[in-house]
């Protein structure tokens, strides 16, 4: 017989209990909680069996709005999301990462609190080698009344999400976010069809030993962004010159690099290090967007200790302009990302 963990809880129950620290609440939230984790039960399912069945992997026709190949399962993933979220009338607009316009779904007053954006299949581009991929997804409050949703209620700042979290489809499946009372993953049994409780309260190391970023566009990136990934190589403090192509032993960090954003940041929420995407030629943003990627990335950072920035200020303080704004994205272990923020600050004041 399985051994099983000790206390066992299931998604459901621990959010009942988060629920009931606020005593105002109707349940409606946590009802849109509930409809998150069914839809990323059923897309683990299809992720699960994605080698088996024929017309799943590869790419579809089309192209999303920011010129990137659909692949098969983003599109599924990215319906179950639409057909699954807000069915209980909470949600009043969805945007995805997958859509050029945010879908309005409920703009009656008193209903459809929430705004959910959500980047159903992220890493997809791995799907046919049989990496992991995850599911991000970000909650902000309605803020308009009388009727009216519009971009106001869609474009606001991480900071203001009352929920954020991910799902990586590895080799377990584990759903991970906070509601603003810590970070607490769940990981799904499949013969159960349950999250149960696995990780509560994440707290991510201050300070980590990896770093992940594509190297390949180093000869992109400006000297800012070089010399700082550098130091992290080599070891901070250490001075170009003094270095002799010699790497300082001991006192650099390990480089990880999966390419699957989920997947790089779930890791080093665990073991501590920090996620680097920088802006670099021919991309003067960076790649990640700010919405449905960065601020839901960020909340959960910070909640576990940690921190994200776009090199400048905090990731969850900035107002986003459109649903699909990109940013630069450092994020992972607090002193790792603070360092490079005040590193590529201090350059740019030197300039
Ligand atoms: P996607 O949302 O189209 O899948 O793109 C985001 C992905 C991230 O998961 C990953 O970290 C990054 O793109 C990899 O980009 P690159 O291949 O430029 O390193
Ligand atoms: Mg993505």
């Amino acid at each position: 017989m399985a051994l099983l963990p000790s206390n066992l809880q299931t998604i459901e129950s621990h959010m009942l209990e988060v629920q009931s620290l606020h005593p105002t609440a109707s349940g409606s939230f946590t009802g849109l909680l509930s409809d998150i984790t069914f839809a990323a039960k059923i897309i683990s399912r299809e992720v699960n069996k994605a080698g088996l069945v024929e017309d799943i992997l590869g790419a579809t026709d089309e192209e999303n709005v920011q010129g990137e190949v659909i692949q098969k399962l983003d599109d599924y993933a990215n319906n179950i999301f639409l057909r699954c979220l807000g069915t209980r009338g909470q949600v009043c607009m969805m945007g995805s990462e997958e859509l050029a316009d945010p879908v309005i779904t409920d703009t009656r007053e008193g209903s459809g609190n929430y705004i959910v954006v959500f980047d159903p299949l992220d890493g997809s581009s791995n799907i046919d080698a049989n990496v992991s991929v995850g599911t991000i997804f970000g909650i902000w409050r309605r803020k308009s009344r009388l009727d009216k949703v519009g971009m106001e209620d869609l474009l606001q700042p991480g900071m203001e999400q009352v929920a954020a979290g991910y799902v990586i489809y590895g080799s377990s499946t584990m759903f991970v976010y906070t509601a603003g009372h810590g970070v607490h993953g769940f990981t799904l049994d499949p013969s159960l069809g349950e999250f149960l409780l696995s990780h509560e309260n994440i707290q991510t190391p201050f300070r980590g030993k990896i770093y992940s970023v594509n190297e390949a566009y180093e000869p992109r990136w400006t000297p800012e962004v070089r010399e700082m990934v550098r130091q992290l190589k080599y070891g901070r403090h250490t001075k170009a010159s003094s270095r002799k192509d010699k790497p300082t032993a001991g006192s650099g960090m390990s480089t990880r690099y999966i390419g699957s954003l989920v997947a790089d940041f779930h890791r080093n929420l665990l073991y501590g290090g920090v996620y680097l995407y920088p802006p670099y030629e021919g991309r003067p943003q960076g790649k990640l967007r700010m919405m449905c990627e960065a601020a839901p990335l960020a909340m959960v950072a910070e909640n576990a200790g940690g921190y994200a920035s776009n090199g400048q200020e905090s990731i969850l303080t900035v107002k986003p302009t459109e649903l699909h704004m990109r940013t630069p994205l450092y994020i992972g272990s607090r002193d790792d990302v603070l360092w490079i923020e005040k590193t590529l600050s201090k350059a740019e004041e030197a300039i």
